[in-house]
């Protein structure tokens, strides 16, 4: 076996002691930070989000805060998602993109004020890409890491749990909008969000040195409701249907590919980074498309680690991008990114480290 080293270059999370006491087995890299990822149990921690509640140490979903007077206008220069209508106190799911048009990311933003931003972003370096475009635009923003570090509380009992702690009003929060909180003197933002189609909501800590106190502040208020550690679940996102950036994306990864074009506005300003890119990817036509494969047979397959290719009639169309046994469909399931010809309902192989698996495609979500 081998040991991640100490070391300053891998942060540890303000969650980190505590998710260590619930007994974590697995850590992934992620932002350059550790991302728990098992406690022991993978089943019963899928049911648990499924039937009951979990909660889940996602600070490395680092914040990046965009803040003075030319926030807003960085923020829209950054997305080709029109902000025009997001007003304080509500959060976006926004693709930023390059020059060419590529997804190099996909955060929450969350809009704190007219001009204080802030980006929950995937894995890859937001904070240079933010001062890197503020400079070249000659904008007046700084771009800095915010100590804000979420904490999901994912499943159907986590209505249940947070109003618990907050009180009943939490039940009409709405769908990625927020508000300031306090808890035993722990400042925090509460939203609305999570990386799960089981609802729930992300408590993000504003203190780094308050995480074991919060930890436990959620795992005593969830005991009526079976609460238990988690992290987020590679099958029920698969399930759902939820994208990975940088799992089910590479470097020409544009959003209409993956189904993120809903989230695109092409008729956002011209100095907007990506979007004339973009708006010749929806003139011609992305070259792929996302869509669901179910593989035949029904015995659970490892987890994978590299992209298999998708053979039809002998022709390379494109990539398995993620696999997983499905508890709920009984299959091993995951996503396609193939070529715009191979449609939902085509029979495909996958060519497996030298084996070949047969599949189906389908529409996403799977459920
Ligand atoms: N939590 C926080 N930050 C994050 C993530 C998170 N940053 C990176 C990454 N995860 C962002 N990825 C997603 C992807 C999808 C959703 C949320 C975060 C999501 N999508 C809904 C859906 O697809 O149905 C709805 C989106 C919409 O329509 O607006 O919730 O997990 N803090």
């Amino acid at each position: 076996m081998f040991e991640i080293s100490p070391s300053i270059r891998v942060r540890r999370s303000p969650f980190f002691e505590a998710t260590v006491a619930a007994g974590v087995k697995g850590f992934i890299p992620y932002n350059q930070m550790l991302m728990p990822v098992g406690y022991g149990d993978p089943e019963a921690e899928y049911w648990r989000l499924i039937n009951d509640v979990a909660q889940w140490d996602v600070a490395v979903e680092r914040q990046i805060e965009l803040s003075g007077p030319d926030a807003g206008k960085l923020a829209q220069i950054l997305t080709p998602r029109d902000l025009t209508k997001c007003v304080a106190d509500q959060g976006k799911y926004i693709a930023l993109c390059n020059h060419r048009g590529t997804i190099i990311n996909d955060p929450i933003l969350l809009k704190l004020d007219e001009d204080r931003f802030w980006l929950s972003i995937a894995d890859s370096n937001v904070l240079f890409w933010a001062r890197a475009i503020t400079a070249e635009r000659g904008l007046d923003v700084e771009a800095f890491e915010a100590d804000v570090s979420p904490l999901a509380v994912q499943g159907p009992k986590a209505n249940d749990v947070i109003a618990a702690i907050f009180g009943d009003w939490v039940r009409d929060l709405k769908f990625f909008w927020f508000k300031k909180v306090e808890i035993e003197g722990i400042p925090l933002m509460l939203a609305r969000s999570g990386w799960s189609k089981q609802g729930g909501f992300e408590l993000y800590l504003m203190d780094g040195t308050k995480g074991t106190a919060l930890w436990d502040i959620v795992r005593e208020a969830g005991q009526p409701f079976g609460i238990g550690p988690g992290n987020p679940n590679l099958c029920e996102r698969v399930e759902s249907g939820l994208l990975s950036w940088g799992s089910d994306t590479d470097d020409d990864t544009n959003p209409y590919e993956i189904g993120l074009g809903k989230y695109i506005d092409l008729d956002v300003a011209d100095d907007v980074v990506g979007v004339s890119a973009l708006r010749d990817v929806n003139a011609n036509g992305a070259k792929r498309h996302q869509l669901g494969l179910v593989l035949d047979g029904d015995s659970p397959m490892k987890p994978h680690i590299v992209w298999y290719d998708i053979v039809v009639d002998g022709r390379k169309v494109g990539h398995m991008t993620n696999g997983v046994w499905s508890h709920r469909k009984k299959r091993n399931i995951g996503f396609a990114l193939v070529s715009r010809d191979i449609a939902s309902g085509d029979r495909v192989e996958v060519r497996k480290n030298g084996a070949v698996v047969n599949g189906t495609l389908c529409d996403l979500p799977f459920l």
